[in-house]
């Protein structure tokens, strides 16, 4: 095994002992060195390192082929036909997607297109998509790239309902809703005044109506600061820079209000009380390259007082910027001196924090440190009571601060009490106890926090574990998402999947027990019990206002220049085997599914004019082009759907003009 001492901070130790812990203290805070590691340079050298311990067994002590259960662990094997325990939601990364697995198996059951476009689907193609996703003026998509980072569904009484998934865009600040009983995104929403929109969270009941116990907000924060309106105007001047915390509303995507904050926001997260909104800031400082923003030892988590703010907002105390009709309140310090009246609360925490996340048991956020190995226990009760004008220092909201280890990213729970937070530098998962760290911070000299680490294979970011953001988190499963799979798989050419890792967390030490490849970036994702997502297998044809209802009712049908086709879908067949339109025309195919039959789908295949969708079951959807070139073009199924499949086909036919 791996007992000799290393210089190099990034390997990780391949032992799974606590004594590590006890060297943590000697780097209380990561000097130059360490802070390189975040650099690629020595990212590379780091992962060097990774390549030769990789040779040793998993810690934990069982290598990764002993199967769990046989060490008295769960069972995570799914046999064939056997359906997996959870739902897993999955950001895509800069594919733009969000994915579907299951869990404990890892296996991919779905993508959902979201900011991408997909061939396969027609999402970004057909006229329905496009109208989600936002065009210009010349009808082409306003945007068809896109970065997904954090995957959050909505909540009754702290935890999940299975109405909706939210998934954020960092690329053009956009929020797109996902319904979770067809798993398709029905709506984006782009945030105005905003750059670097990273996190998201729900809130997770209505912090003004008591009744009102489940989700009606969407809160997002900006990582990048700008010039408002970002017109041209004081682009010289980093002084006038500031960054926007911003409110939607979860039923209309409409955005409600936005909150100037100082300094800058990363993730975001929602009390369960409904009452408090936070996130962590690592550019407190509002620098504009990295060393500046790593000039203060402390940065902070910023607290939105919601009820508040919103009623400011009523009481008409805001102000607009001239490009959006959006009320802005002013959350900055010195907008708020007095706390009983505060929006706003900065709690410091050390230096460029990643992170926050809400614990189980509604009573503490978890701010991590990365470049301090810490992690930080906000208690809630005593931002309240910062609010209510009783505590005089916010830093007295923060009742724990244990020593986890290097690069600490985030934080997720077992139900238990216990924390579990991702080492991004030493490539480890860390399990400490929330209530032994807040009595360590109190003085008590033999509260251990630490309980257990664990290596992951590499570099680990998000973590997160079964129904661990609800009230129901059940301790079981936790995932780990690696951003680096080095020499875990085949190799394929110099671009590596990232590495997911599932973990049992049922007992008193973590055991890895299965690994999976995936398709880059998924930052973030969310485990849910399956019963909670209830799913249609069939659309229903009322749906759609544009139903083709009556395969009689196919017909080619013209306006002027404009050419509307009606088409159904039957397998093994489509109602028109062919129809004529002339050079020159704008056409519209609008193709109605009749089959009822689940997981019946077809495709609409049409050569050379760059047309390529699906229908489901009783669903409808439609496309425009130009038919600019004479000829026959032959359309046919895409989507294998019957014996006949091959045969199901028809005849687009051109006149020349
Ligand atoms: S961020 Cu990716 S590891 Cu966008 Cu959630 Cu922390
Ligand atoms: Cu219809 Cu294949
Ligand atoms: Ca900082």
């Amino acid at each position: 095994m791996n007992d000799k001492p290393r210089e190099d901070e990034h390997t990780p130790p391949a032992t799974n002992s606590e004594t590590e812990t006890s060297s943590l203290s000697r780097r209380k805070f990561l000097g130059n060195a360490a802070l390189l590691g975040l650099s690629g340079a020595g990212l590379a050298a780091g992962l060097v390192g990774c390549k030769e311990s990789a040779q040793a067994p998993a810690a934990g002590g069982a290598p990764a082929s002993t199967p769990a259960h046989e060490a008295g662990g769960l069972s995570y094997e799914i046999k064939p036909g056997q359906l997996d325990e959870y739902y897993g939601l999955w950001s895509g990364g800069h594919s733009g997607e969000v994915r579907v697995l299951g869990v404990p198996s890892g296996r991919e059951i779905k993508r959902i297109p979201v900011f991408n476009r997909d061939a396969l689907t027609g999402w970004g193609l057909t006229n329905e998509s496009k109208q989600v996703i936002g065009t210009r003026e010349d009808g082409s998509l306003r945007y068809d790239t896109g970065d997904t980072h954090h995957v959050h569904a909505s909540y009754n009484d702290g935890t999940y309902d299975g109405k909706y998934a939210w998934v954020n865009d960092k690329l053009h600040s956009r929020l797109a809703r996902i319904r979770l009983d067809t798993m398709e995104c029905d709506k984006i929403t782009e945030l105005p005044n905003a750059q670097g929109f990273h996190g998201i969270f729900p809130d997770k009941r209505d912090p003004v109506d008591a009744a009102v116990n489940h989700t009606t907000r969407v809160f997002c924060g900006s990582e990048f600061a700008l010039p408002h309106p970002n017109d041209g105007n004081d682009m010289d001047d980093p002084e006038k820079y500031y960054s926007l915390f911003t409110c939607v509303d979860a039923e209309s995507m409409a955005v409600r209000w936005q909150c100037r904050v100082d300094g800058n926001m990363d993730l975001v997260a929602s009390a369960y009380d409904g009452k408090l909104a936070a996130s962590n800031q690592y550019n407190t400082e509002n620098g504009m390259i990295y060393a500046d923003m790593m000039s203060a030892e402390r940065d902070a988590c910023v607290f939105f007082n919601i009820e508040r703010i919103e009623a400011a907002i009523k009481a008409g105390k805001f102000t607009k910027l001239p490009n959006a009709d959006v009320p802005i309140v002013d959350g900055r310090k010195a907008a708020n001196p007095d706390p009983k009246t505060a929006l706003t609360c900065y709690v410091p925490v050390p230096k460029n924090p990643h992170g926050v996340n809400a614990s189980p048991d509604g009573k503490y956020f978890i701010c991590s440190g990365k470049l301090s190995p810490t992690a930080s226990v906000i208690e809630l009760t005593k931002v309240h009571d910062w609010f209510a004008g009783t505590l005089d220092d916010p830093r007295k909201a923060v009742v724990g601060e244990p020593e986890i280890g290097l690069g600490p990213l985030h934080t997720l729970f077992d139900g238990r009490g216990n924390a579990y937070t991702t080492l991004f530098l030493d490539s480890q998962i860390v399990k400490w106890n929330i209530e032994a760290s807040i009595k360590a911070f109190a003085g008590d000299k033999t509260a251990q926090p630490v309980v257990d680490r664990i290596d992951v294979h590499y570099q680990p970011g998000h973590l997160n574990a079964s129904m661990a953001e609800t009230r129901e988190a059940d301790g079981k499963w936790l995932v780990v998402g690696c951003k680096f799979s080095k020499d875990r798989y085949l190799p394929v050419g110099p671009l590596h999947p990232e590495n997911e890792v599932l973990i049992d967390i049922s007992g008193d030490k973590m055991k890895t027990v299965h690994e999976s490849p995936v398709w880059p970036e998924p930052h973030d994702f969310i485990v849910v019990r399956r019963d909670v997502i209830k799913t249609r297998q069939i659309y229903d044809m009322g749906e759609f206002p544009n139903a083709v209802t009556d395969p009689a009712q196919s017909k080619v049908e013209r306006n002027g220049k404009k050419v509307t086709v009606y088409l159904t879908s039957m397998a093994p067949a489509y109602s028109l085997t062919e129809f004529k339109v002339k050079q020159g025309d704008e056409v519209t195919i609008i193709l109605t599914n009749h089959d009822k039959v689940e997981d019946l789908s077809h495709g609409f295949g049409l050569p050379k004019y760059n047309i390529n969708f699906i229908v489901n079951p009783q669903e409808t959807r439609s496309v425009t082009f130009k038919a600019d070139k004479p000829g026959v073009y032959w359309y046919y199924c895409t989507h294998f759907c019957h014996a006949l499949h091959l045969e199901m086909r028809g005849r687009m036919m051109v006149e020349r003009a």
